[in-house]
């Protein structure tokens, strides 16, 4: 007998649930504590990162949002599109797909013929963009993706239309070095030869102008983070007490990677009802939960070096802060 439609949602739904549940108690149980930073995207933490994207001190947004406003048609051209050769164009983790749109409009302006895929780990944000989108560009064809990067690997082998894939806004910083080689090779297993990996990736700069990025003077990514703690109480029924942690960010230039903790302000034991489990913090305890990797030529390339990889071309915005790759295997 076949599954209704929602059984088979809540089944989605469980599974979503239950991953959430191993990873907050395997990142607590861990010596080190940490968190992975793909949960601060519920409806808050969408709401508090579109708020992010706009404060003057997180530049990260704006610089690559500048390289689409003014450089569309040098992208075009760099990824060799052709306006009679359908294409997809798989965007990885979309968000409010704000520089997108920029190519977008582009693109359909001079009649290219392709279908957009924006994929996000946030069904909330997923929603708000095809609505958006339908409303701003509603000749422009759009299939949304729910699930996380890895998850949607497999989608690619479908079909052999020509694609390009968007991985923007140094999303893949929040990826350790090893993991982001991991997934570049995964990716390029399932392209095809001429497809492109056009990648966005904040570039190495000093603490004076990364660190106040990730500690804006209106305390909004403060509450972006805290809000991952809000999360679990809502959704696995834990007592963390927000005032008793702290935001507290880090960034050397000498190692390129802004880390975002959360410390125990005073020793404490925190209860997970839906795990059933007790966790002690120490005073001054930390949880690690993001990393955000700034990247150099080099950097990229010892990467790409264990890919099929390669790189065709680099643009960057009038800042020289940061780049978009195009990436070919
Ligand atoms: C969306 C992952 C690129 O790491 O800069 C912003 C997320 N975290 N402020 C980043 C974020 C804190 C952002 N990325």
């Amino acid at each position: 007998m076949s599954e209704t439609k929602i059984t088979k949602k809540k089944k989605h739904d469980n599974s979503i649930i239950n991953h959430f549940k191993k990873e907050v108690d395997e990142g607590l149980s861990n010596a080190e504590k940490s968190l992975p930073s793909k949960y601060f995207y519920d409806k808050t933490g969408d709401a508090l990162f579109v708020k992010i994207m706009h404060l003057p001190e997180y530049y990260v947004t704006r610089s690559e949002h500048e390289i689409f406003k003014t450089q569309s048609q040098v992208i075009i051209k760099a990824l060799q599109l052709n306006p009679e050769t359908y294409f997809e164009l798989i965007e990885l983790g979309a968000g409010d797909g704000l520089k997108t749109k920029e190519l977008l409009r582009e693109l359909i302006q001079f009649n290219y013929r392709f279908e957009y895929m924006p994929v996000d780990i946030s069904q909330n944000a997923l929603d708000k963009l095809e609505t958006n989108l339908n409303h701003e560009l509603p000749k422009c064809k759009i299939t949304k993706e729910h699930g996380d990067y890895f998850e949607v690997l497999e989608l690619l082998k479908e079909n052999m239309h020509p694609k390009v894939i968007l991985f923007l806004g140094s999303n893949i910083g929040n990826m350790p070095d090893a993991v982001a080689t991991d997934f570049l090779s995964k990716l390029s297993d399932n392209l095809q030869k001429k497809d492109k990996l056009f990648l966005g990736v904040d570039l190495i700069k000093p603490a004076s102008i990364v660190l106040p990025a990730y500690n804006d003077s209106q305390g909004i990514t403060a509450a972006f983070n805290l809000n991952l703690l809000d999360r679990i109480n809502r959704e696995l029924e834990a007592n963390f007490d927000l005032k008793f942690f702290k935001h507290q960010p880090e960034y050397k230039e000498s190692d390129g990677i802004a880390k975002s903790y959360l410390v125990s302000t005073k020793a404490q034991q925190v209860y997970i009802a839906r795990l059933n489990k007790r966790f002690d913090f120490y005073k001054g305890e930390r949880i690690l939960t993001e990393i955000s990797r700034k990247y150099n030529d080099t950097i990229l390339n010892s990467i790409l070096s264990k890919t099929d990889f390669v790189i065709k071309g680099r643009i960057t915005d009038s800042k020289a802060y940061f780049a978009n790759y195009i990436l070919e295997r």
